[in-house]
């Protein structure tokens, strides 16, 4: 049978609107999903990039202003994949015009934006989602599961990492495609909103609120060349933050993120200690899950490292056969898939915006302690 059509308005051409739209190409020859994805526009500043990933990925059409996706009746979701100053303003237009978003992480530069954004996808009761792709690794949801059950029993400690080193050289610019996350009205912030707003969302989503933090943050390179105005310019963003925090449930945290680890591309790690066992996964070594259960007969007791690759873990029977691994752009195809099935059921795909929100809060108070040098309380979403 035919599936309905759903098509897709994407905003923003770079390396996150590949991943989408390798997502809608991949979700339904993979999962079933009550629609069809088509690629109805694509929108960029450049009409020469556009035209060229217009053809590239099959986009019916191209555009350089986003307005026009948004006034095209025909477009059903906005994917919103530009630098995050951009989110709120395209967003709320998305809602008002009654389309389902997605929207890159972080949800806005500061919690404030992202509120205003909260409020009009809610006023407007359109689908929404924010990209935090790291929850749909299969070790990554099985680690959520494990918890769920719980597994881990009382938890003591969570431990997360997001480690770079693509900007340790002083000739990196600030600003302009690519490095647009360097330049602080571009991107709110550094590593707090990049990439530790990852492990944020993650750490909640597994461990539940954080209520109070306490962080550090340093700025290595204080000005680089602004690629848009060709001068050199303060730089405005935290190129490294470490913080502490306690979650709700009495748990306490440990966060470390910088661009400046040399010998680190990627490395996203976590451990998590618990009463019974504990878990720790690794980006760099993602479809493996390890934990240690103290309730082991002793002489067999000790780290395992789960392969998930079985057709009982999480998505991973819609892929291949066991023991054959999938990656990083995985990720986005399983998010496609749980938003397409969410929105014919009328259902909430997480994280929301709202979920979203509560990281932002997260993201400011880290911020704001690292300014003021004291602890700050996190606002509630
Ligand atoms: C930055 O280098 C970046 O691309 C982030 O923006 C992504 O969210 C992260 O997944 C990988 O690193």
């Amino acid at each position: 049978m035919a599936k309905k059509k759903l098509n897709v308005g994407l905003i923003g051409y770079g390396f996150m609107g590949r991943t989408h739209s390798n997502a809608y190409c991949k979700v339904g020859h993979f999962f079933d999903v009550p629609y069809e994805p088509i690629l109805r526009v694509v929108c960029g500043l450049e009409e020469k990039v556009a035209k060229a990933f217009a053809e590239q990925w099959g986009y019916e059409s191209y555009t350089t202003d986003w307005h026009k996706v948004i006034e095209d009746d025909k477009v059903d979701v906005v994917d919103i994949c530009v630098p995050n100053n951009v989110h709120a303003e395209i967003a709320i237009a998305a809602a008002k015009a009654g389309k389902a978003i997605v929207c890159e992480k972080p949800l806005a530069l500061n919690g404030v934006q992202g509120k205003k954004m909260v409020d009009a996808i809610e006023k407007a009761g359109v689908a929404n989602l924010v990209s935090f792709n790291y929850r749909r690794v299969p070790a990554v949801t099985l680690a959520k599961m494990l918890i769920d059950e719980g597994r881990l029993g009382r938890i003591f400690h969570y431990r997360a990492n997001f480690l770079q080193d693509w900007t340790i050289s002083t000739k990196v610019p600030q600003g302009g495609m690519g490095t647009w996350r360097l330049d602080v009205k571009a991107a709110g912030s550094g590593v707090t909103g990049d990439l530790l707003a990852h492990c944020i969302d993650t750490a909640m989503w597994q461990n539940g609120p954080i209520g109070s933090v306490c962080a550090m943050t340093e700025t290595f390179v204080k000005e680089r060349m602004h690629v848009e105005t060709g001068k050199v310019e303060a730089v405005g963003i935290d190129d490294a933050c470490t913080f502490f925090c306690r979650f709700d449930n009495g748990s306490l945290g440990n966060f470390e993120s910088t661009r400046y680890a040399r010998g680190h591309k990627a490395l996203y790690t976590f451990e998590i200690n618990g009463e019974h066992a504990s878990i720790a996964w690794d980006l760099h070594d993602l479809h493996r899950l390890s934990y240690f259960d103290h309730r082991d007969e002793s002489i067999v007791r000790g780290w395992r490292s789960v392969h998930v690759t079985d057709s009982d873990m999480p998505y991973m029977g819609n892929w291949w056969v066991p023991g054959l691994q999938i990656g990083y752009e995985h990720t986005f195809v399983h998010q496609a898939a749980d938003f397409l099935v969410n929105l014919a059921k009328g259902k909430p795909t997480s994280p929301t915006f709202r979920e979203a929100l509560a990281t932002q809060y997260v993201c400011d108070a880290v911020l704001a302690s690292a300014k003021e040098k004291t602890w700050k309380k996190v606002k509630k979403a």
